[in-house]
């Protein structure tokens, strides 16, 4: 009568291994440093840091905050395949209205450029994209944290994918959206750093100036001297949509630090998103932890580290494609 419990011991142990063989096979985990030794003698990294290094010199001193910005979007949409950096017309992932914004493709398009004439093939798109941005928020100020590698690229990319919070998300249903890619509460408080650099337009910010929430009166959480002041960068029924720096600490709005946390905690946020991660006691406490030092740069890496991580193709899945922009034709 045991015959058959151990058969289907024998059958388990098969299926399992069977299972077991075919997600190691097919989906290896991302490495540090996937790329030694796969590109003849060259170190990837290394160019890639070149790249960014001389855009962050000679061309722009803001490339971080396009890159984070970039990043986020890339990961928080189909996980971090490339998939953003796909041209199409109006139905892809960049023609997003949350998108509209974006920038730093042309770095990427640089130093993808640069890899695949040292070997062709090799690096993914949505590799370069998270060592760039480590290499431009070290250039900024952030910590310099180790990247896992080891990414392929994405094939497909749809608008209808786009599903990026607003910037009036509640800190709760931030939470609920960051939880869906798998990140955690504490992530994300950490990530809402990146607003520590950039800038947003004032049409989004317009409703907290002048008519919160249909009060016809400003955000009362808004600091009196931070109203006025954005009150003259942004007036009502302006032509033109500013820019307002996200940091409003005007010796660090280009640094990546935690000045940020500093500002919010102060009710000088700018996005109602940012004001409501210091004022809500889903976060409040850890954003005055931050806010009082408490070792951001290397929090913040390792959130990104983790962003990083969402949804990634690896292995045999999808492509290294040859240019960024387009899916290979063969
Ligand atoms: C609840 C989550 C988030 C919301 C609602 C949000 C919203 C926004 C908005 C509305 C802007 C301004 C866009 C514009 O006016 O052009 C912005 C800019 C920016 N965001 Fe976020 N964001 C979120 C999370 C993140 C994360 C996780 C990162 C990176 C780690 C990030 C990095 C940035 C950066 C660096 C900018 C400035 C971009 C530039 O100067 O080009 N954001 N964000
Ligand atoms: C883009 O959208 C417009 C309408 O808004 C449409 O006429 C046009 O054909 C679209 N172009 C592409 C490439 O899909
Ligand atoms: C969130 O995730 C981080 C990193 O994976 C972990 O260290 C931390 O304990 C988690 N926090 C919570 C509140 O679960
Ligand atoms: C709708 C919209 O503005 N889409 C933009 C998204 O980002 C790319 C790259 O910056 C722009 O070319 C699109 O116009």
């Amino acid at each position: 009568m045991s015959s058959p419990s151990l058969s289907l011991i024998v059958i388990a142990a098969i299926v399992s291994a069977a299972l077991c063989g075919q997600s190691r096979g097919a989906t290896p985990p991302l490495q540090v440093g996937f790329y030694k030794g796969k590109c003849a003698s060259a170190d990837v990294e290394a160019i890639v840091g070149g790249v960014v290094k001389a855009w962050y010199d000679y061309k722009d001193k803001t490339i971080a905050a396009g890159l984070l910005r970039l990043q986020f979007h890339d990961c928080f949409v189909n996980g971090c395949d490339a998939s953003l950096l796909l041209d199409g017309g109006n139905t892809t992932e960049k023609a997003a209205i949350p998108n509209r914004s974006v920038r730093g493709y042309e770095l990427i398009d640089a130093a993808k450029a640069v890899v695949e004439a040292v070997c062709r093939g090799v690096v993914s798109c949505a590799d370069i994209i998270v060592m760039a941005t480590r290499d431009a928020v070290a250039l900024s100020g952030g910590g310099r944290y180790i990247v896992e590698t080891g990414r392929r690229d994405g094939t497909i990319s749809l608008l209808k994918n786009v599903d990026l919070p607003s910037p009036s998300v509640s800190v709760s249903d931030s939470i609920k959206a960051f939880a869906k890619k798998g990140l955690n509460a504490t992530d994300m408080i950490y990530l809402l750093g990146g607003h520590t650099v950039g800038v947003t337009h004032c049409s989004l910010i317009q409703d907290r100036l002048y008519n919160f929430r249909g009060t016809q009166k400003p955000d009362p959480n808004m600091e009196a001297a931070l109203l006025t002041a954005l009150r003259t960068r942004c007036p009502q029924n302006a032509k033109v949509d500013n820019e307002v720096n996200l940091d409003q600490n005007p010796l660090s709005s280009m640094v990546v630090d935690n000045s940020y946390y500093k500002q919010i905690v102060k009710k000088r946020g700018i996005l109602q998103i940012d004001q409501d991660l210091a004022l809500d006691p889903l976060s409040k406490t850890s954003v005055e932890a931050i806010a009082s030092g408490f070792n951001f740069n290397e929090k913040f890496g390792q959130a990104m580290i983790k962003l990083g991580g969402v949804q990634v193709l690896t292995g045999t899945q999808g492509q290294i494609r040859r240019s960024c922009r387009a899916v290979n034709k063969s």
